[in-house]
């Protein structure tokens, strides 16, 4: 049977059929469209979401290998949804110094790995110098490594503790070794809920030029919306909308990576959070939505491993790395594993038993040949 035909025999109302006939025919959604998209049954949304993630990947599913970086948890900020951040001296504050941090690039000298991805606290004073010379010694130990460095947050005040301009800024740390930036910051791009949630940090305007500058110096970077807090679903497609708008004008993004909000060990915590039912939603929604993102990514130490083996089935065509001794965000705000890590024979079961097919990538999408 047809993909249109099994969704014409589904409950859809006058307005949601019309939508499934735009995305059938390839048509952008708007964002009154892109909101109704939520009213969906959950079972007709995966299999719409599944038919656009086809199309643009086959039956491919990507994972890579990599290993994470966080220099401190020590922030200027007070983000209400963050478990992590201490003041200096805080119980349960770090802060490495770089011969342990090279160190532990050391410990993967004779490895696979393809990425190291290193975010962290916004340091007082942990400046431009301080991480150029710690990009520039991974490069020394690692030559081929890939350095996924930053969040929008983090760059916003080293640059300007350094006195540069955005494009002198990040072009001096893509000299130091600087590959690509993650997702991380975005929260959500609505003025109103992130003066709610995050109301000190780099404003959406800020984020959004951050990424624009870095993809015109030749930096790619990825997305993210952490959602299940105090928004709803227009903010999301809205925030949805914001980012597409960007890959319009730069295609500088590679992947977007829906972060669900986590409640233990921080000041939203009475919220609770959202249901799996909600994440496989916002999966799909975000996989129809953003048309002009090839990659849609589930960070699987987030979600657990067998919902994130479910999310293939709604959009998901990424599940990340085998992230040793991965970022303590989530364990410290309550994911259920607290020291994830697969080894590359479990991730390729956890795809194969999925029916599909898994891909060993580098930061950039190009795939391992083995
Ligand atoms: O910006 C903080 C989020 C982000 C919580 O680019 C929380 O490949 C849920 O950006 N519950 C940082 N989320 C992590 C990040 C990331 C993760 C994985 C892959 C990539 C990538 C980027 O973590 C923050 C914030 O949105 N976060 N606290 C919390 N309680
Ligand atoms: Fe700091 Fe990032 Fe936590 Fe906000 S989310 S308080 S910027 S570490």
């Amino acid at each position: 049977m047809l993909i249109n035909e099994i969704l014409f025999s589904a409950q859809l109302t006058n307005e949601q059929k019309l939508i499934v006939t735009k995305i059938i025919n390839s048509e952008r959604l708007n964002t009154a469209e892109g909101t109704e998209l939520f009213n969906f049954d959950l079972g007709v949304l995966g299999i719409i979401a599944s038919h656009v993630n086809l199309k643009k990947n086959e039956s491919k599913v990507y994972f890579n290998k990599n290993f994470h970086i966080e220099p401190t948890n020590i922030c200027i900020y007070n983000c209400k949804f963050c478990s992590y951040h201490r003041r200096i001296g805080e119980d349960g504050s770090w802060e490495y110094p770089l011969d342990e941090i090279l160190k532990k690039v050391e410990s993967y000298k004779n490895s696979d790995v393809t990425e190291v991805h290193i975010v962290g606290g916004v340091h007082p004073s942990r400046d431009l110098n301080y991480y150029g010379l710690m990009l520039s010694k991974i490069k020394e130990i690692l030559p081929h490594i890939h350095i996924k460095a930053f969040t929008a947050v983090e760059l916003d005040y080293m640059i300007k503790k350094a006195g540069l301009t955005l494009e002198e800024g990040l072009i001096k740390l893509k000299n130091y070794g600087l590959g690509s930036i993650p997702g991380g910051g975005a929260e959500i791009f609505d003025p109103e809920i992130r003066k709610k949630v995050c109301h000190e940090k780099s404003s959406s305007e800020q984020w959004l030029m951050i990424h624009e500058t870095a993809h015109k110096t030749g930096l790619q970077s990825n997305a993210t919306m952490l959602y299940g807090h105090l928004e709803n679903y227009r903010h999301r497609i809205e925030h949805l909308n914001k980012l597409r708008e960007l890959q319009d004008k730069t295609n500088g993004f590679n992947t977007f990576i829906p972060l669900k909000y986590k409640k233990e060990n921080n000041s939203l915590s009475y919220l609770g959070e959202v249901n799996t039912y909600e994440d496989l939603k916002n999966y799909a929604v975000s996989r129809i939505y953003l048309d002009n993102f090839n990659h849609i990514k589930a960070y699987w130490p987030m979600l657990g491993k067998d919902i994130t083996q479910i999310a293939l089935s709604f959009g998901v065509d990424d599940i990340d790395g085998t992230i040793d001794d991965s970022t303590k965000i989530y364990s410290m705000a309550g994911a259920k594993d607290t020291r994830p890590s697969m080894n590359t024979n479990e991730i390729t079961q956890l795809i194969k038993t999925s029916g599909k097919i898994p891909v060993e990538r580098d930061t950039l999408y190009n795939i391992i040949q083995k």
